[in-house]
């Protein structure tokens, strides 16, 4: 249930990088940290996002469909059963994250919309406020 209560942005995030078995561990600053220095500073978290949305937008509408989140998640949940996360829970979460992102009310998530979830991913993260997510940030999720 952990991993179902990172929210959709970071679900998204783990979601294209394979995943890792535990989102709170140092594996998870690995999937962002492009300069390897154990932190994930906001352009890091960016450049991240962008191939995250194209990697879940199959049709390229620049909008993520229910659909489209609910096979990438089934993905994800398959990397992750070892991880024995809730099957049931993270897939009747799929509403309620697009009912969370989707700002406009048209059933999809937008690149925009997206945008805004990963900034506020990144603020609720970064305790201290310093724009930077380091390993004690993250543990404290
Ligand atoms: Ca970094
Ligand atoms: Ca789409
Ligand atoms: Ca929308």
């Amino acid at each position: 249930m952990k991993f179902v209560g990172l929210g959709l942005a970071a679900l998204m995030l783990a979601a294209a990088s394979g995943a890792t078995a535990n989102p709170q561990s140092k594996a998870f600053i690995k999937n962002f940290d492009a300069n390897g220095d154990g932190e994930i500073t906001m352009a890091e978290a960016e450049s991240h996002r962008e191939q995250v949305f194209s990697l879940l937008d199959r049709d390229r509408s620049d909008s993520l469909s229910r659909e489209e989140l609910v096979r990438r998640i089934r993905m994800v949940e398959q990397v992750l059963s070892e991880n024995e996360i809730d099957k049931k829970a993270s897939s009747d979460s799929i509403d309620a994250m697009i009912a969370q992102y989707d700002k406009d009310k048209d059933g999809e998530i937008s690149f925009a919309e997206y945008n805004n979830g990963i900034k506020g991913w990144f603020k609720r993260k970064d305790r201290n406020g310093d724009g930077v997510i380091s390993a004690d940030d993250a543990r404290r999720a």
